[in-house]
């Protein structure tokens, strides 16, 4: 390959001082990479508030033909009901069938607070659950009703198993965690958490799986074990919103969720994306943690083979990390955001 073409959407907030952190890393690798030609691509609240549209179709067209891969900052999504306005990061793992959404949260040195010996990958999936936002409000007997559709598909619970397993059975320990409330939701949770433990049963599977060791955990007791004995996960696969909820929470154990990096992967295309939001509490300050970013874009070189230079970004990264010198804010630093991308460049 030539080159490598990165849609960039840095979209709102904190995603603006972040997401050229990462195209300043990935410049950084040289020839451990394709050539990177970054392309800069608009969505968001700040585009819908220009535009009318939050997620404009070119954005959609450019990343399908022209880009080899992305990486997605934040966007702020209103509390309230905006008419026309619906997230673009949704309708985005949507419109390019971004099936998988992989966080990995792994502890790499006493930062304070920092609870050691996390090493797991929150495996979640990306297109269903609540996340299909077919909500409706009506009037009933005692005043306004509100109701929400939640999806849970054979299909898409079957691709993001297959996911899991294959992570899992890639990690020295091999163990699946399916996180669910079946005990409750026995017809939705339940569909997914048949057709995940199905998956090594599947004629595809083929024996691949025989040595990973399923295990399964509701999700409150998952989140209550994940703040007691972090180390006993390895791999969790959930619906959308426990995933979503347990990444949030297993962050916090690593100290900051400005640490956590996370791809958006389907069958031909790869978004990377902190996981964060657009952290309206710090925007404009100048003191994001690029370092979920620069992870994500590891994590999203590492997905297309380019292992080199995915492991000289986790290195650098991790380096600043231990070293404990240049931090932002959030891990009790007083860094700014160039000075932590600056520390992992000199590095690189
Ligand atoms: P958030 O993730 O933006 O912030 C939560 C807390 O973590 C804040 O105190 C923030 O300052 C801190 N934080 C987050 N990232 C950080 C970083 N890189 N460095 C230092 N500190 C960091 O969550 P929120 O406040 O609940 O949401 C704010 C907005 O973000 C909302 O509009 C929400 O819709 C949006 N959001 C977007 C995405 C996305 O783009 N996928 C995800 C989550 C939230
Ligand atoms: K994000
Ligand atoms: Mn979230």
């Amino acid at each position: 390959r030539q080159s490598l073409r990165i849609g960039l959407i840095p979209a709102d907030g904190i995603g603006k001082e972040v997401i050229p952190a990462a195209k300043a890393a990935i410049l950084a690798l040289g020839s451990d990479i394709p050539k990177p030609q970054f392309i800069d691509l608009s969505a968001g609240w700040e585009t819908f508030t220009r535009t009318g549209v939050a997620l404009p179709q070119e954005t959609v067209d450019i990343l399908r033909q022209d880009c080899d891969c992305a990486l997605f900052g934040s966007v702020s999504s209103p509390s309230r009901k905006v008419v026309g306005y619906s997230s673009p990061i949704v309708a985005l793992r949507k419109e390019l069938d971004l099936y998988a959404n992989i966080r990995p949260v792994v502890s790499v040195a006493p930062v304070v607070g920092e609870k050691p010996s996390v090493d797991l990958i929150v495996v979640r999936e990306n297109t269903e659950c609540l996340y299909v936002k077919q909500e409706v409000q009506t009037v009933g007997e005692h005043g306004k009703e509100a109701r929400a559709t939640r999806l849970i598909t054979q299909r898409a619970s079957q691709r993001i198993g297959q996911m899991a397993f294959e992570l899992a059975n890639s990690r020295p320990r091999k163990l699946l965690t399916i996180i669910h409330k079946s005990n409750v939701l026995s017809i939705t949770d339940g569909l997914f958490r048949e057709t995940v433990r199905s998956v090594p049963t599947l004629p595809e599977a083929n024996g691949k799986y025989d040595q990973v060791t399923i295990s399964e955990q509701l999700v409150d007791s998952a989140v209550y074990r994940l703040f007691r004995e972090p180390e006993v996960f390895d791999v969790m696969v959930a619906p959308n919103l426990y995933g979503d909820i347990l990444s949030d929470a297993a962050a916090a154990l690593v100290g900051s969720l400005g640490l956590i990096p996370s791809i958006n992967a389907g069958d031909s295309f790869v978004m990377g994306e902190p996981v964060h939001g657009s952290a309206p509490d710090i925007e404009g300050k100048g003191i994001a943690n690029p370092i979920a970013s620069i992870r994500s874009a590891a994590l999203m070189l590492r997905h297309l083979g380019y292992t080199k230079g995915a492991d000289r970004l986790d290195t650098a990264v991790d380096q600043v990390i231990r070293e404990g010198k240049v931090l932002t804010p959030d891990l009790k630093g007083t860094s700014t955001t160039n000075e932590v991308l600056e520390a992992v460049l000199r590095i690189l």
